[in-house]
Parts: structure tokens; C-alpha cells; sequence
């Protein structure tokens, strides 16, 4: 298979300065026509032929300078221009036209249709399925776009930027032009055509500019769009006061479409979405959606400056843009927690994420830097570590710099590299001469993978009244990576004594190992560490049960609290022992306080999810692990009836349903009640989940009283389910719900959720695998998201895994490359079932016709 290395950049040979593109939407065959001013580019060598790149396409005709040139070469890739007008020196017109066919594209990448609409995806590389192109992201351009459609199935056609001008046109046709101010890289054109509706406001920016705001949807999701647009209008108003930013546009649309590869995307001044990340209402979203659209509304926007105006200049850059919008966006929803506590709660929401994602990637087959060296697919370089760990990368600099040092960084590398495509290096750069600081052992945290761990020893003298801390760090090799420098690692403590005379302290470790000597400690003092989860690390740290029920019982930083807790359960969960008397007494406590947010109370309470737990294992029993968790958690569930059935009755929210964190954590904290309730005592508290279940006027309590019916095996759960499925059976989000609810339900006594059932719901008239949205909810869901359930003895559980990828590949490489993933860790486990994972990678790639993508994923976890 063909790699792509880092280190192979070369700035282009050639580049465009305006782009005219003339698109005639059919279905069946979109004719493409392309006018493109050609320039020299920054790696331009005189006689060099012009090489661009296309996919899928029917080429027709190419001219030069308005006349016919035959002096090019094509292959399935490629478009090869020789004999160019004074070798290339002199500026010239490129006119090419070219065929590509929507309908076909099951692949929703390039242009393709969905319920009759069309959509383009561009990022990474999808405009070569466009058109012939320098379809890269360092060759930014300025578009101007006529579209043309027949009126009656595409009465809206829209692009990037501005709009120009309408026509009329014969034969039932009419065109709209586009004209888009600022230069892009292809990757952030997008198109969207068809019948779709659009509520609109008009907001005035900080400079008292007035800007267009839509949000374009097909027309029955209308009334599901106000949540979506104010958190347009919240992130805009963000942007402006945490980082100066506005908005750049007359303009700025949001469109959603229900066929869509991931969440959405940052197209300039017309983001597409995915319908799950646009469409709420109380009645058929959770809080959990509200909050993600929220966040998703905000992420897109913030690449219009992170992203869109600085953008990358290859893709192993791509941390550049995402990790650092990604900790937009995260402090964007933190921000819009209402509270310091709501902050600690998004914070631990995030880490959660981070360790239950990113932490097993780090230490797979898959690691890689937050900038890779080497690819053979992007597509499989959206990830976790790119995104979430390239976030706390970003986050780090803010701990070592300060908010206004950061805030100073951003100004600078705006001001350095506005219209640009840069690197990590750039962004660094501007950090550190902002900050006046030297940041060159932080560029580790760019070129090496792996969780660094960080080993905690701690010695107090009673009679010097010193107590001296030594940390050592280390990470374990990674793929190509047998050896590791040390990173830069900003650590928060704070020494926890009876007296609380100390205050927190940032510690930077820098060394293989360093120790820090603190004076006037009255008393052995308990040590919070990696506050606020100030590193993206992993602690080894023997921390006594004794000190971690002081930290769960009173850590003044939620996130130590939080993560004290965790530790103790995961330590019994991992001994096979269920929890003792001082841990359900330190539960009891933290449930009845009435000082502490519901909504840490429902994270504190919910423990760390089974593949967390594997992490911590040398050999993986999957069927062990749960068993053992599942025991812990009934014993919580018994030992604190009473206090759950009072939460219950404590945390209702009388009232018209309102998406506020104040309300969610009540009901986050309710619907925890009424699981641990079904843990309890599946058939005293059934009817009480029924209850809910039918007279909810919201979908966060309706699917949380199904989910415990369902989940705990309760007999009327059935009668439910069907209930649920009639009554959203015409809204394919909820009906996305129904299925992976049943997918992903954890095996209880006597109920296991058997293969034959997975199957029967994939052979429901409901389901499409060909809907990424469906497919996952099904799929994924049961391969990565029910572990239990999916790791059989007898491997029958990897069989599936196995035909799924290769249906899913023929239609969706990169939707299948995903669930390629889900048997990464295959040498984590014990036997039997390392064995048959093994034999099941090898039946996948034995297949002779994997997409490069799939390729990749089973090459590397089996190399
Ligand atoms: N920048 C986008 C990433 C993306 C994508 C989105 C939809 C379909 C395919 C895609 N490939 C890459 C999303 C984001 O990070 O904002
Ligand atoms: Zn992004």
C-alpha cells in the first residue's frame, strides 16, 4: 500500500488564484465546468507539466488560454498537463470540463444525493471527485460558483460566501451565483441543492456589522431548528469576547442532511451537518443532544477562524485546526454551564471521553502523534488522538501560559498567518514568542505517541516538617517509536492538610525525574494531583485507599474528587471485591450533600466504563470485568435504595422541559436513581419506570425510563419498546435511538442479547446500511459499544464483526474503516478470544478487494 510521509512535503509546483466553477446538477451526470487562473507556485520548476488529481470522473475536454490543448496524460487518478505556455512561467487560463455521477456516490464523499437533495463533502479529499483540481490544502483560492438545476426538484442552490445573482433559465432551469471572498483550500467548498426550508435571524456583530444567519433544513424539521441557531448566536457572541474573533461573512448557513460520514463539517460560511447534530426538540432529543449540538454548532463555527482563514498546510497538520477547535469549543460549552461547577462537570465529561477513547488508541496498534509521520488513508486520521488529545495539547499551553499568555499567542499567530497554511510548528512558534517563552521540549507532545506515565513518590519528614515529592516519567513504545524524550508537563497540586494552608501550585516536569522539596508542612499532608487534569497522562501512583476516601470526600478541585473516586472503584471492581462500608458510607454522604451539583453526584456515581477498565489489565477477560463491575454496581444500587429513591423524588423538574445544565444534571441525577432502582430490584421498581416512560412530555426521561427497562431486563420493557418505535416511526433520529439502545444492551441474567437478536434488528425493514447514521446504530453500536455482549468464547460475536465490515466497505469505505477499528486491541485479551479476534482480522484481509482505508486499519492491527 502507498504511505504518505510528513516529511515528503513539497509547497506546490503550481497554484490557483481565482477558481470559476459552472455546475449543472443532474443526478444521473453533473457536468462540471472549471476556469482556473494558474500560477506559479512556491515549489515551481519551469517545464514541470501541471498534475492534478481527480476521482470518478468522466473527463470531456481540457483548453489552455481558450484554445484546445491535447498535450496532457490521464490515469484513474490523475490529470497530467505537459507543454504549458512558457513552460509555466506566465500565468495562464485552465478550462476543463467534466462528468460525475451523484446518484452513485455511496461513498458521501465528493458530490452525492440524499433523499433527493444534493450534498458535496470535501474534507480531506473529496473535491477531486468533483473535478480535476490541486486538491490540496496549501493551494487557496477565491471561488466564484454558478450552479444550475431544474427548478421544480432544486428550487434552493447554494455555495460558499455570497450571493451574486438568481436567474431564470429555459426549460424549467435557473442558476444561482456564489461569490466567496476569501481565499480557500478546495477542501472548504461545499454545494447543497434541492428542496429544503430555512429559518433566518439577523444579528449585529461587535464592529455593528449585520449578518445573515440560516439554518436550512427539509421542511417538516423546521420547528427542530431554534436550538441549533441559538447556539450559532451564543458561539458567535463567544468568539468575539474570549478571542476578539467576528464573524467574517454577510452571511453564514448551516444545512443538515441525515446521510453524513461524521458530525459535521466547517465548510466556509456554509457548514453542513449531520441531522443528530442540528434537529432538536423536547419531545424527540435528550439533554445529551442538546449539548452536542450546542458543542458542534460552536465547533464548526470556530474553524471559520481556526481552520478556514488559517488553515492547514498538508494533512498531518490537522491537529492544527481540530485540537485547537476542540478546545474552543470546549471552553465555549463550559462557559455555557452557567458555573464554576458546571465547568468542573463539562471538564470531567471531557476527560471521561479522552481516557475511554484516546487512551486506548494511544497504547494500539493505531497510536500516532497529535502529528503524524506517516499515513496511507487520512480518512483514518480523524481520531481521537488528533481531536481530543490535540485539544489537551492546546489546553497545556494554556496552563503553562496562562489564559491572557494564550490569549496573546492567538493574537499573534492571527496576525502572523492570517490567509495562510501553516503548520503545528507556526502555532508553537507564535505561543512561545507571544510568551517570550522557550517551548522547544513541548514540540515532544507533537511527534511522540503514547500516554506518558508519570510515577508519584512522596516522603514527609515529621520533625523538619518537609515533605518532599519525587515524579518520574516514562512512555511506552508506540508503533516506529522505541524510544521516547521526555515531555514538558505542567502538573497542578495541591498538598491537602487539616489546616488547608496550602494552596495550589503548577509543577513543570521536565526531567526523566525530578523531585520538589516544600517546607512548613504541619502534618503529612494527602497529595491532589494533576488537578483539572492538567496533563493528558496516566498516574502510577499508590495512593492508599485511606488518602483517596479523603480526596473523594472533600478535594476542593471537582476533577480530583471526581477522579479519586473512580480510582476506588476501579481498584475493588479490578480485585473482584465490592465496594466496603467506607466507600458506600463516602457515597451516601456525596449523594445527600446538598451543597454539591446533581450532576456531579450523577458522574461520581457512574463508574468507569469496562474498556476503561481494560486498559488497566495485562490480559483482558472481558466476561470477568463485567461480571465484576456489574456486581459492584448492584451493590451500590442495594446499599443506597432508600437514598436513591428519595434523589428520585428530589430531582424532578416540574415545569416545561428547558435544556439548561442546571435542569439536565436534575435529570441526569433522576435517571441515575431510577437505573440504580431496576439494579436494585428490577420488579419492585418497574412500574415506576413504566410510569415515566409513558407520561414523560420529554425524550431525555422517556428514553432513560426505556433504557432502564431494557437494560435491567424488566418484563414489561418489550410492551415499551414497541411503543416507542410506533410512535417515532417517521423520525429517523429517534428510530436511530430505538436501534442502538437494543444493540448495545449489556447481557443481564437469563437474558443475554444473542447474536440471532443483533441479526433479526438488522433485517428490520428499518434498517439501511447504506445510512451511516442507521448502520452505526446497529453495528457500532454492538461491536464497540457493548462489549459484553460482543466478546463470546465462541468468537460468534467477531464472525459479525467480520461480515459487517465487508458489506459496509463495498458501500462506505470510510464508515467501515470505523468499525474496523473496534478490534484494535485484540492482543489486551485473554484467550479464547485473542485467538479468534486474530483469525478474524485474517479473514478481513484476506479479502482481495478492501478499499485502502479497511486496509489500513486490519494491516496495522494484525502488523
Ligand atoms: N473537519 C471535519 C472533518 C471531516 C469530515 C466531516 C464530515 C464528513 C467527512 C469528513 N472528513 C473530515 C469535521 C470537523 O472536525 O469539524
Ligand atoms: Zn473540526
Amino acid at each position: 500500500p502507498q504511505s504518505f510521509r510528513r516529511l515528503e512535503y513539497r509547497p506546490p509546483v503550481y497554484t490557483f488564484d481565482q477558481v470559476e466553477l459552472d455546475i449543472a446538477l443532474d443526478p444521473a451526470r453533473t457536468i462540471v465546468k472549471s476556469r482556473i487562473d494558474v500560477l506559479p507556485g512556491k515549489g515551481f520548476v519551469a517545464g514541470a507539466p501541471l498534475v492534478l488529481v481527480g476521482q470518478d470522473l468522466e473527463f470531456v475536454s481540457l483548453r489552455i488560454n481558450g484554445d484546445a490543448h491535447r498535450h496532457f496524460e490521464l490515469t484513474p487518478e490523475t490529470l497530467s498537463i505537459h507543454s504549458l505556455p512558457n513552460e509555466g512561467k506566465d500565468p495562464f487560463i485552465l478550462e476543463i470540463i467534466s462528468i460525475c455521477v451523484p446518484e452513485k456516490n455511496t461513498t458521501l464523499m465528493g458530490l452525492y444525493v440524499s433523499n433527493g437533495n444534493f450534498f458535496t463533502q470535501c474534507e480531506a479529499e473529496g473535491f477531486r471527485k468533483i473535478t480535476y483540481f490541486l486538491d490540496r490544502p496549501d493551494v487557496m483560492a477565491r471561488y466564484r460558483v454558478t450552479l444550475q438545476a431544474r427548478e421544480a426538484q432544486c428550487p434552493v442552490l447554494l455555495s460558499n460566501g455570497n450571493l451574486l445573482k438568481t436567474e431564470k433559465l429555459p426549460n424549467g432551469w435557473h442558476s444561482a451565483t456564489w461569490e466567496d471572498p476569501f481565499p480557500k483550500p478546495s477542501y472548504l467548498f461545499a454545494l447543497v441543492a434541492g428542496k429544503l426550508e430555512c429559518i433566518e435571524e439577523t444579528i449585529t456583530t461587535s464592529s455593528g456589522a449585520k449578518k445573515l444567519l440560516q439554518i436550512w433544513v427539509e421542511p417538516h424539521d423546521l420547528k427542530k431548528t431554534r436550538h441549533a441557531m441559538d447556539s450559532l448566536i451564543a458561539s458567535i457572541h463567544w468568539d468575539e469576547k474570549r478571542f476578539g474573533l467576528e464573524l467574517d461573512l454577510e452571511r453564514f448557513m448551516i444545512v443538515a442532511v441525515s446521510d453524513f460520514n461524521m458530525g459535521a463539517m466547517e465548510n466556509k460560511g456554509l457548514n453542513v451537518f449531520n441531522t443528530k447534530f442540528v434537529l432538536a426538540q423536547p419531545e424527540t432529543a435528550t439533554d445529551a443532544d442538546f449539548a452536542n449540538i450546542e458543542s458542534v454548532v460552536a465547533h464548526e463555527y470556530f474553524h471559520n477562524w481556526t481552520g478556514n482563514r488559517v488553515t492547514c498546510q498538508d494533512w498531518f497538520q490537522l491537529s492544527l485546526k481540530e485540537g485547537l477547535t476542540v478546545f474552543r469549543d470546549q471552553e465555549f460549552s463550559a462557559d455555557q454551564m452557567g458555573s464554576e461547577s458546571g465547568r468542573a462537570v463539562k471538564r470531567i465529561e471531557d476527560v471521561r471521553l479522552l481516557r475511554q477513547m484516546q487512551f486506548p488508541e494511544d497504547a494500539g496498534p493505531m497510536a500516532h502523534p497529535i502529528r503524524p509521520d506517516e499515513y496511507q488513508e487520512i480518512n483514518n486520521f480523524y481520531t481521537v488522538t488528533v481531536y481530543e488529545k490535540g485539544s489537551e495539547v492546546v489546553r497545556m499551553y494554556q496552563t503553562l501560559l496562562g489564559r491572557e499568555g494564550f490569549r496573546k499567542g492567538m493574537d499573534l499567530y492571527f496576525k502572523r498567518h492570517d490567509g495562510q497554511a501553516v503548520t503545528c510548528d507556526d502555532f508553537l512558534a507564535a505561543m512561545a514568542d507571544a510568551n517570550h517563552r522557550d517551548l522547544t521540549q513541548f514540540k515532544n507532545w507533537y511527534s511522540q505517541a503514547g500516554t506518558p506515565r508519570v510515577k508519584v513518590q512522596e516522603h514527609y519528614d515529621a520533625t523538619k516538617k518537609q515533605y518532599q515529592l519525587t515524579l518520574s516519567q516514562s512512555c511506552a513504545p508506540s508503533p516506529g517509536q522505541p524510544d521516547k524524550k521526555p515531555f514538558h508537563i505542567p502538573l497542578k497540586i495541591r498538598l491537602i492538610t487539616s489546616g488547608n494552608e496550602q494552596v495550589e501550585k503548577l509543577l513543570e516536569l521536565t526531567e526523566p525525574e525530578q523531585s520538589w522539596t516544600f517546607d512548613n508542612i504541619s502534618e503529612r499532608p494527602v497529595l491532589s494531583i494533576n488537578r483539572d487534569f492538567s496533563a493528558p497522562i496516566q498516574l502510577e501512583f499508590d495512593q492508599s485507599e485511606a488518602d483517596l476516601l479523603t480526596l473523594f470526600s472533600g478535594d476542593d478541585d471537582p476533577f480530583s474528587r471526581w477522579e479519586a473516586g473512580q480510582k476506588l472503584a476501579m481498584q475493588m471492581i479490578l480485585g473482584n471485591r465490592l465496594p466496603d462500608a467506607k466507600l458506600i458510607e463516602a457515597y451516601r454522604t456525596l449523594l445527600m450533600d446538598p451543597q454539591l451539583d446533581p450532576a456531579f453526584k450523577e458522574l461520581a456515581l457512574t463508574l468507569p466504563a469496562e474498556t476503561y477498565l481494560y486498559e488497566q489489565c495485562k490480559s483482558v477477560d472481558p466476561q470477568q470485568i463485567f461480571t465484576a463491575r456489574r456486581a459492584f454496581r448492584k451493590e451500590i444500587a442495594k446499599q443506597l435504595q432508600l437514598e436513591w429513591a428519595a434523589l428520585y423524588q428530589q430531582n424532578q423538574t416540574p415545569g416545561p422541559f428547558k435544556p439548561d445544565a442546571v435542569s439536565a444534571g436534575k435529570r441526569a441525577l433522576k435517571n441515575l436513581a431510577l437505573s440504580m432502582l431496576l439494579e436494585a430490584d428490577p420488579k419492585t421498581w418497574a412500574p415506576m419506570a413504566v410510569n415515566q416512560y409513558q407520561t414523560a412530555d420529554n425524550m431525555t426521561d422517556r428514553y432513560a425510563a426505556l433504557s432502564a427497562l431494557v437494560i435491567h431486563g424488566a418484563k414489561e420493557a418489550n410492551e415499551c419498546l414497541a411503543d416507542f418505535f410506533n410512535r417515532f416511526a417517521n423520525d429517523a433520529l429517534v428510530i436511530d435511538k430505538w436501534f442502538a439502545l437494543q444493540s448495545s444492551r449489556p447481557p443481564v441474567e437469563g437474558l443475554e442479547l444473542t447474536l440471532s437478536d443483533v441479526k433479526h434488528l438488522r433485517e428490520h425493514p428499518a434498517f439501511k446500511l447504506n445510512n451511516p447514521n442507521r448502520a452505526r446504530s446497529v453495528i457500532h453500536a454492538f461491536c464497540a459499544n457493548n462489549p459484553a455482549s460482543f466478546h463470546q468464547p465462541d468468537g460468534s460475536g467477531y464472525a459479525f464483526w467480520v461480515e459487517s465490515v465487508l458489506a459496509l466497505d463495498a458501500i462506505n469505505p470510510q464508515v467501515a474503516a470505523r468499525l474496523a477499528r473496534a478490534l484494535d486491541r485484540w492482543r489486551l485479551f485473554a484467550e479464547p478470544y485473542q485467538s479468534k479476534m486474530k483469525a478474524a482480522l485474517e479473514q478481513v484481509a484476506a479479502c482481495q478487494t478492501l478499499s485502502p482505508d479497511v486496509r489500513e486499519v486490519i494491516g496495522k492491527a494484525l502488523g
